[in-house]
């Protein structure tokens, strides 16, 4: 018997036991590896377009998704998306060849980092517009409400987000039409090299939810039991006809605006947060300290998904690229 599977019978507070604590641990290490190893093949040169990483970010993509399923819920994510298509479960080595721009990624290579897709598992997009997300989450909140299937649409956003007209008439809609919606504000202190206590009015993101009769909640997103929590009673309150909730996550990006950037508008705080924050060093100590989960158990999940971007890497940079014929399909719909 596995340790996960041992551990199973006991549930903790948390609810999650010895399988899910496993899975939200590889889902962050994924998110973790992938991102740091586009950090470090993107120096090459060899990825074509604008790369947005998400370490650091993992306890709130990973938190939110533990409550979603594939089949009806739905998630509308950012251009920083790689980490919300990982942990709603798109294919990582179609998404590494779709970053590389090959015919075997997950949009044939013509989505790009900013762009990855998978209706299949109810990932509507990242998105290269700041604030594009909440309107597809509203539309994606209605349709569930009207299959009446108890789906819910979440949107993921940044604090720069959190100021677009499209982010507040999506909160306005949601309320309005008491749709099955979660805005999840993820408030990494800037909008591109724009601090947040700067650029969001009135300072919290969560106190916003008032002013549109929601509950608004602010978490650790350095956390993950915090982010599962607070996740957890908004997609229940969703799913029960309650209505949309707005969740702050406050956290902090490891890497720069996109790769390139110099960062010379921060200083010492990222190496701050990975000393003392880090979401995965704290959820290995949580677990392991309660005996959920041991070191071994955990360290062979890190090898698996070292193995995988590895594999996700060599085969994606064997792939074709799309031919001239490629690029002129899937441009215009056809009825
Ligand atoms: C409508 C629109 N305006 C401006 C931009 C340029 N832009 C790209 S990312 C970004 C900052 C977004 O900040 P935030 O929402 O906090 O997300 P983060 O990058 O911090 O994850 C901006 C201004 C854009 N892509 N779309
Ligand atoms: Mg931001």
């Amino acid at each position: 018997m596995t340790d996960a599977l041992r551990t199973s019978e006991v549930p903790r507070a948390h609810g999650l036991d010895g399988p899910a604590l496993l899975d939200a641990y590889r889902t962050m290490r994924t998110v973790r590896s992938f991102e740091e190893r586009l950090h470090d093949e993107f120096a090459t040169g060899e990825i074509p377009g604008f790369v947005h990483l998400y370490a650091g970010e993992e306890a709130s993509a990973a938190g939110v998704c533990a409550h979603l399923d594939d089949e009806r819920d739905t998630i509308a994510s950012t251009h920083r998306g790689h980490g919300h298509c990982i942990a709603k479960h798109v294919d990582v080595k179609a998404m590494m060849a779709e970053i590389y721009g090959r015919t075997t990624g997950a949009c044939r290579g013509k989505g790009g980092s900013m762009h990855i897709a998978d209706l299949a598992k109810g990932m509507l997009g990242a998105n290269g517009i700041v604030g594009g997300g909440p309107p597809l989450a509203c539309g994606a909140a209605l349709a569930a409400k009207v299959r009446g299937d108890g789906g819910v649409g979440v949107a993921f956003f940044g604090d720069g987000g959190s100021n677009q007209g499209t982010t507040l008439e999506s909160l306005n809609l949601a309320s309005v039409w008491r749709l099955p919606a979660v805005f999840v504000a993820e408030n990494n202190g800037y909008a591109e090299a724009t601090a947040a206590e700067w650029s969001v009015g009135g300072g919290s993101i969560a106190d916003r939810a008032a002013a549109f009769g929601m509950p608004g909640v602010r978490v650790d997103g350095f956390d993950f039991f915090a982010v599962h929590e607070a996740a957890g009673a908004a997609v229940e309150r969703a799913r029960g006809g309650g209505g949309p909730t707005l969740i702050e996550v406050r956290l902090t990006r490891y890497y720069g605006h996109f790769e390139g950037d110099r960062q010379a508008y921060r200083a010492d705080e990222v190496r701050h947060a990975r000393a003392g924050l880090d979401c995965l060093t704290r959820f290995r100590a949580t677990v392991t300290g309660t005996g959920e989960l041991t070191a071994d158990r955990l360290d062979a999940v890190d090898a698996e998904v070292a193995a995988l971007i590895d594999e996700a890497v060599a085969e994606a940079r064997s792939a074709p690229l799309p031919t001239r014929a490629d690029l002129e399909t899937d441009v215009y719909i056809s009825y």
